[in-house]
């Protein structure tokens, strides 16, 4: 087994859906967090000039969603055939999209877009909410957890911090969160100081 390294900025931000899927799927790495001071050399040596960076032994891995898919790949959790990856590929980009507008949000206009973006959110709540009620294997896609399922987590998680009572009209949302969020490593993970002292943004906003 190789050794993994996740190199990223002291925050969840775009890496901790990877965090969260190897915690999960019990394969250990060693994070590698870049402080301001020093990722101005970093950043130097980035192949596209920005973190998250994977080490996989030799293989060097920048681009989150690719680093995503390849750790998926290798932990078996990419679907249990060609017909699921592809139903789990649109889910995630389904959900690329919405990280890409609350990135936005977080950094480019929180004082001016929150109540727009908070006015917005239930539509895309909505379209999570039905597609969940209507696998009934308990996930995204199939019966089995996939890497997909560990952004709508994240994205669960930073959401109910931007807005705790936004799940409140999505019951197979919230209890999709609260199973996922149940599983012991998770759960572990979750209660640890780790995971809670780590900001979920690095310009302070939530
Ligand atoms: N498409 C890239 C975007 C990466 C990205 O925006 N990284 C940000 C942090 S989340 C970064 O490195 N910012 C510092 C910089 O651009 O100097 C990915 O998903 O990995």
């Amino acid at each position: 087994m190789t050794s993994l390294k996740l190199w990223y900025f002291p925050t969840k931000g775009r890496a901790e859906s990877v965090r969260l899927m190897l915690k999960d799927q019990n394969r250990e790495w060693e994070d590698i967090a870049i402080t301001g001071q020093t990722w101005p050399t970093v950043k130097q040596s980035c192949l596209f000039g920005q973190l998250p960076k994977l080490e996989d032994g030799d293989l060097i891995l920048y681009q989150t969603n690719a680093i995503r898919r390849h750790l998926a790949r290798k932990l078996g959790i990419y679907g249990q055939n060609e017909k699921e990856a592809a139903l789990i590929d649109m889910m995630d980009d389904f959900l690329v999209e919405i990280q890409a507008k609350y990135i936005k949000l977080i950094y480019q206009e929180y004082e001016t877009g929150k109540e727009k973006y908070l006015k917005e959110l239930p539509e895309s709540l909505g379209r999570l909410e039905k597609i969940l009620s209507s696998n009934k294997g308990g996930f995204l896609v199939g019966s089995q957890i996939s890497f997909a399922d560990y952004l709508l987590l994240s994205l669960l998680l930073y959401h109910q911090v931007l807005s705790p009572s936004c799940l409140d009209s999505f019951p197979t949302l919230r209890s999709y969160l609260d199973k996922i969020s149940s599983r012991p490593n998770l759960k572990a993970y979750m209660q640890s100081d780790a995971f809670k002292n780590k900001p979920i943004n690095a310009n302070g906003k939530q």
